[in-house]
C-alpha cells in the first residue's frame, strides 16, 4: 500500500475527550471514529488490526477443535423469556420492537440462541462433545461507556459454547478453553493472567477472567507475583488429552490470583508479603461453566447411553476482540505512539522514502514494495512529499514494528536503513538483506 493512496486520517492534536493512552492513540492514529457514545466506526488502519486479532482468535479456536458458525445480532425476546433472562438482564439490554410489534433485542450474548440451535438439531449423546463459537458484534447499553473500544456499547466478541454429557466432560471443555486462550493472547504479544472471578449475569460458579495488567485497567486485582513468571510458550498440546489440559489449568491457576469480587483477604495474606501484589487489569476474556442453567429451562436434552433424556452440561467462553486493541496498546506503546507486536500489526513494515521525486530513491522504494508483496507481506510505503521528520513521526505513531528508510545518500553506498520501532536501533544493509531479515522475522508469526 502506498500512503498517498491510503486513507489514514492521523490527528495532529491530542483529542481532549480521551482519558487513557490507548484511546488517545487510536484516535490520533486514525484507527477509529466515534459514531455515538460507545459506538465506533473502524477506519482502515483500525479495521486491519481488528481483522488480525480475529484471525488469531479463529486459528486458535479451530486448533482446539472448536467449530465456527455465525448467529445474528438481532434476537427474538421469546428465547430470553424461556431462560428467564429477559426480565433479569435489565437496562443493559437494548430492546427493539419490529413493525409487527414483536419484541426483539440486540444480543448482549448468545447462550439462549445457541441452546435453541442445539436443541433443534442434537438429540443423542453420541453427538457430544460439541463446541460452537462465533465472532459477532454485541450490544450492551453500558451506563458509562468509556475509554474508547475498551468499554464500548457495541463491541466485537468471540463467544463459544460447549455442550457435554457430564460435568466432568464439561470441565475438560473449560480447561481446553483456558489453554487455547493462553496461546491466543501470547500470540498477540500479551500476558493475560487467568484469575478467579465472579460470573455475573451469565451464571455458574466456575469462572476465570483473563486479565492484562495495566494501570488504566478497570478491575482491581490481587495476585501472587510468581504468576507473572508463567509462560505457555510454544509447547505442544493435545487438546483431547484431559490430563494435559488439566495440568496446564493447575499450573496457571494454583497460585493466588483474583479480581476484587472474589478477593479473600485471609487467603491472600498467606502468600509471603514480598510476593503480594495489588494492581489493576484489563479483562480481555472470561470462561464459564454453568452446568444446566440454560439446558434445563430450555429443554436442551440428549438421549443418554441408557436411553433416558438428560440435560446437557454447558459452558460459555468469551474473548473481547475489539477490547483487545485497547489492551494491546496499553501494554505496548511509548510517548511517540503505538508499538504493535508482530502478530497483529496492520502492516508488516513501513518504507520511508526520504526524497520522494528522486528517481533512484523512488525506484528503490518501489522495488522494496514489490519484493515484500511478492513474499506475501504487507508493506506501507510512505511515498508522499512530506518532510522526513513528519514521515518518521507518522510511522512511530501508527506503530509498525519495522521501518526501512531509503535515501539518496545511503543508496549511493548501496544501503538502506532498517529500524526497530521497539528498541529504536537502526542498521544499514543492502535492500535485499533488509527484505530477507523482515521475511525471517515474520516466518513464525
Ligand atoms: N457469554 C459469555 C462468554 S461467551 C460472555 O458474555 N462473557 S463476558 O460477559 O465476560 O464477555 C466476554 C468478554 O467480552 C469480556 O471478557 C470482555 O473482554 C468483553 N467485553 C464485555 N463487555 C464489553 C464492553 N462493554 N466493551 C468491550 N468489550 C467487552
Amino acid at each position: 500500500m502506498r500512503l498517498s493512496r491510503y486513507f489514514l486520517p492521523v490527528l495532529k492534536e491530542t483529542p481532549s475527550e480521551a482519558q487513557i493512552v490507548s484511546h488517545r492513540l487510536m484516535l490520533r492514529a486514525g484507527m477509529i471514529k466515534q459514531a455515538s457514545a460507545g459506538i465506533y466506526s473502524w477506519l482502515p488502519l483500525g479495521y486491519k488490526v481488528l481483522r488480525n486479532i480475529e484471525r488469531i482468535v479463529h486459528e486458535e479456536q479451530v486448533r482446539a477443535g472448536h467449530i465456527p458458525l455465525l448467529m445474528p445480532t438481532l434476537q427474538s425476546a421469546d428465547l430470553w423469556k424461556e431462560s428467564g433472562r429477559y426480565d433479569a438482564y435489565g437496562p443493559e439490554m437494548l430492546r427493539i420492537r419490529d413493525r409487527h410489534d414483536r419484541d426483539m433485542l440486540y444480543g448482549p450474548t448468545n447462550e439462549e440462541m445457541i441452546t435453541d440451535i442445539f436443541r433443534s438439531h442434537v438429540s443423542s449423546y453420541k453427538d457430544l462433545p460439541l463446541t460452537l463459537y462465533h465472532i459477532q458484534w454485541k450490544f450492551r447499553d453500558e451506563v458509562r461507556p468509556r475509554f474508547g473500544v475498551m468499554r464500548g456499547r457495541e463491541f466485537l466478541m468471540k463467544d463459544g459454547y460447549t455442550f457435554d454429557l457430564t460435568k466432568e466432560d464439561a470441565l475438560h471443555a473449560y480447561n481446553r478453553h483456558l489453554v487455547s486462550y493462553l496461546r491466543t493472547y501470547e500470540r498477540m504479544g500479551l500476558q493475560a493472567i487467568p484469575m478467579r472471578a465472579d460470573s455475573g449475569p451469565i451464571g455458574g460458579d466456575d469462572t476465570h477472567e483473563f486479565l492484562v495488567l495495566a494501570e488504566t485497567g478497570e478491575s482491581e486485582v490481587f495476585y501472587d507475583s510468581e504468576i507473572t513468571g508463567l509462560k505457555f510458550g510454544d509447547r505442544e498440546i493435545d487438546y483431547d488429552n484431559v490430563e494435559q489440559c488439566r495440568s496446564v489449568l493447575e499450573e496457571f491457576t494454583s497460585r493466588y490470583a483474583r479480581t476484587d469480587e472474589t478477593h479473600d483477604e485471609a487467603l491472600f495474606n498467606e502468600i509471603p508479603e514480598d510476593r503480594r501484589r495489588v494492581a489493576r487489569g484489563i479483562e480481555v476474556g472470561q470462561i464459564f461453566y454453568f452446568g444446566t442453567k440454560y439446558s434445563e429451562p430450555m429443554g436442551a436434552t440428549v438421549q443418554g447411553p441408557d436411553g433416558k433424556p438428560v440435560p446437557v452440561h454447558m459452558g460459555s467462553h468469551g474473548i473481547g476482540v475489539s477490547r483487545l486493541l485497547g489492551a494491546i496498546i496499553e501494554a505496548s506503546h511509548d510517548d511517540r505512539g503505538i508499538i504493535w507486536p508482530e502478530g497483529v500489526t496492520p502492516f508488516h513494515v513501513g518504507i520511508v522514502n526520504l526524497k520522494s521525486g528522486d528517481p533512484e530513491a523512488d525506484a528503490a522504494c518501489a522495488a522494496l514494495h514489490e519484493s515484500f508483496t511478492a513474499l506475501g507481506l504487507d508493506p506501507l510505503y510512505d511515498d508522499t512529499s512530506e518532510r522526513a521528520g513528519a514521515k518518521f513521526a507518522t510511522m512511530d505513531l501508527i506503530g509498525l514494528p519495522w521501518r526501512i528508510t531509503v535515501g539518496p545518500r545511503g543508496l549511493k553506498n548501496g544501503v538502506v536503513e532498517l529500524t526497530s520501532r521497539r528498541t529504536g536501533e537502526s542498521e544499514e544493509m543492502p535492500p535485499e538483506q533488509a527484505v530477507a531479515r523482515i521475511a525471517e522475522i515474520y516466518q513464525d508469526v
